[in-house]
């Protein structure tokens, strides 16, 4: 399957919720009030957040008036082009400048951490470039484990302590590594639960500032990853982990099989944070680079 079914497949369930209910709600319908206020609700029970919904609905409440919009599919191409626009750009992740590149990986426990990381690994392995993992989630032997058979998978070297150690110290030691043996990109996996969660947030500013100790500019990327399942509660984490630590990307998990994808609408309104990456399956290929005008695409098309 090529990468766009796989998108297009994975967002079948989102399609259906977001686009298939407003055009159902669209059709035969007198161009009112009342529709508007149902199309507001409609968004909402998607997902996309009080906020979008309303800049959307207030939006083709204009282009009612000025008479742009007089019928269902006249709407539906409204709501396309809003969707388009609310969806922002965003830089792909690579690695740039000077070596190594580092990429902190934070999120809470199961959004899907390590295996973004051993797709992101593999696909740089891929192009070419030499990547070590750092073991940072030293929470479970298990999360070691895990990291390491992905790290094979991909051809990256793995920098790993014994579980239940200093997640910054193995931070550090993979930053050195890669700089001693000059490897292009670091990925730094982190536990995404500790005993309370201020802990969690200090916790990743002394990873922040013990790679910072090896490399000043680094992390070069932070990136957070969060489970589209989780609909509103993505954007809650997303706070807090930002006002913690920054970060500088998203990478929204579990596309597939949910319905509430239509919370990438609501992180674009209401967090100045890109998306970068989008998970649409547990495969490697799975994890895309976000791109707006394909995933309209995929959400729209038939
Ligand atoms: N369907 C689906 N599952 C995913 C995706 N990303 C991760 N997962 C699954 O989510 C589960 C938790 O992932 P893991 O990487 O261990 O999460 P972590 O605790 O944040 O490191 C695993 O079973 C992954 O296979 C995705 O994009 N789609
Ligand atoms: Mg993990």
């Amino acid at each position: 399957m090529g990468f766009f079914d796989k998108l297009k497949q994975g967002l079948a369930k989102t399609k259906k919720a977001l686009i298939e209910n407003t055009e159902a709600l669209f059709r035969g319908r007198t161009v009112d009030e009342s529709l508007l206020e149902e199309l507001e609700e409609t968004l909402i029970m998607a997902d996309v957040g009080p906020q979008a919904a309303a800049s959307i609905t207030t939006a083709l409440r204009e282009k009612i008036k000025q008479g742009k919009a007089l019928n269902a599919s006249d709407l539906t191409t409204a709501l396309k082009d809003e969707i388009r626009k609310m969806l922002k750009d965003s830089p792909r992740i690579m690695c740039a400048g000077e070596k190594p590149y580092v990429i902190l990986t934070i999120g809470v426990n199961g959004v899907g951490k390590t295996t973004t990381i051993g797709k992101l690994a593999r696909r740089f392995t891929d192009h070419g470039f030499s990547v070590t993992l750092a073991a940072g989630d030293t929470f479970r032997a298990a999360a070691i484990e895990q990291l390491e058979i992905w790290a094979q998978r991909a051809g990256a070297q793995i920098v790993k302590h014994r579980s239940g150690s200093d997640p910054a110290a193995v931070a550090f030691d993979a930053v050195a590594s890669a700089k001693a043996k000059n490897v292009d990109i670091v990925i730094i996996d982190t536990a995404g639960r500790l005993h309370t969660k201020s802990n969690l947030m200090e916790e990743l500013k002394k990873i922040k500032r013990a790679i910072s100790k090896e490399v000043p500019a680094a992390p070069h990327e932070i990136l957070l990853v969060v489970d589209a399942t989780s609909g509103q509660n993505a954007i809650n984490q997303a706070r807090i982990f930002n006002e913690a630590v920054g970060v500088t990307g998203i990478a929204l998990t579990k596309l597939d099989g949910t319905a509430k994808g239509g919370i990438i609408l609501a992180i674009n309104k209401e967090l100045n944070i890109p998306v970068k990456l989008i998970g649409v399956g547990e495969a490697v290929e799975d994890l895309q680079d976000f791109n707006p005008a394909e995933f309209v695409e995929a959400l729209f098309g038939k």
